[in-house]
């Protein structure tokens, strides 16, 4: 009868549409539009979903007045990609009185977890750690300056990463000559590593950029500083997209850590456990792995994003 015929589709438990606003951080960088896709596959109306989808520019402002907007519509759940960690107490009261489930997805904030349901993403500090291990290995027994463009002032990828890259190398010969925000872009990536060679010159002999749109931008900024990337300045990035990847091929890069961002699918089935009242986990890891020359080389082929 009729109601068979809504159920078709393979919705939420009882056969409804489930509405659903995210709040995404913006469009910085190639991690970010992977994201993004597989968030919008996740939730498509095949799986049951209406999404409605907001990119807040990265300006935490604009996001908590999304979130504020999805709370007036009545969404069924909210999700958020928090640009920043903090600021978030009042807005998710508002959701919680309201009765809206919230699922925080990728960067995490500040403050109780009364507030949220879950989160699922990456372990940024892990990251960090990682991308610090391999300096320490290659260049921590020799006298190395070192450059930094981090991510978005205040978001959690760009503290946990700073955080465990300087625990990595701590006790070697690594010196951090200089550390700004590129806010996760190319753009900004590249007019930074401007300002550094301008003032550090041939002194720099390493990059840690927190994402690898940064670091792509810094390449255009070294080559025309006539130094050659891979080489006079070693490189290490956070993400793996595709197009780091293949500067790691190209030998431009020399490090590129991994961070999954194909994070739809777990965030879903999450989002439909929480509303059929299942007990959830509270932190949902995604597992990342880690990239040199060779290994770029051999996954660039089959690599999804
Ligand atoms: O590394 C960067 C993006 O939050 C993990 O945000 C994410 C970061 C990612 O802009 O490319």
């Amino acid at each position: 009868g009729a109601a068979d015929a809504s159920n078709k589709g393979g919705s939420g438990s009882n056969g409804k549409v489930i509405t659903v606003g995210f709040a995404q951080t913006g469009s910085e960088s190639g991690w970010r539009s992977a994201n993004t896709e597989s968030m919008k596959d996740a939730f498509s109306a095949k799986n049951g979903f209406k999404l409605i989808f907001n990119a807040a520019d990265n300006k935490p402002e604009n996001q908590i007045a999304a979130v504020r907007s999805f709370i007036n519509q009545g969404v069924d759940a909210i999700v958020i990609a928090p640009v920043v960690t903090t600021g978030w107490d009042d807005v998710l009261k508002e959701a919680k009185d309201a009765d809206i489930p919230v699922i925080l997805e990728d960067r995490t904030i500040d403050g109780s977890s009364d507030l949220y349901k879950a989160w699922i993403g990456d372990d940024f500090k892990k990251e960090g750690e990682t991308a610090g291990a391999w300096a320490k290995t290659n260049l921590g027994d020799k006298a190395t300056n070192m450059v930094v463009l981090e991510g978005t002032t205040g978001s959690a990828p760009a503290i946990d990463r700073s955080t465990g890259f300087s625990s990595a190398i701590s006790g070697t010969q690594i010196k951090t000559l200089d550390s700004q925000t590129g806010n996760f872009t190319r753009a900004d990536g590249k007019t930074v590593m401007e300002g550094f060679l301008q003032k550090y010159g041939k002194d720099i002999n390493l990059l840690f950029a927190q994402n690898d749109d940064m670091g792509l931008g810094a390449l255009d900024a070294i080559k025309a500083a006539g130094l050659t990337p891979g080489k006079d300045i070693q490189i290490v990035t956070i993400d793996g997209t595709h197009d780091g990847l293949q500067a790691l091929a190209d030998g431009q890069f020399n490090y590129v850590v991994e961070c999954n961002p194909l994070l739809g699918p777990t965030v879903a089935k999450t989002v439909k456990d929480v509303l059929a009242g299942k007990a959830v986990e509270k932190k949902q890891t995604a597992t990342d792995q880690a990239f040199d020359q060779e290994q770029a080389k051999q996954a660039l082929p089959t690599r999804k994003y």
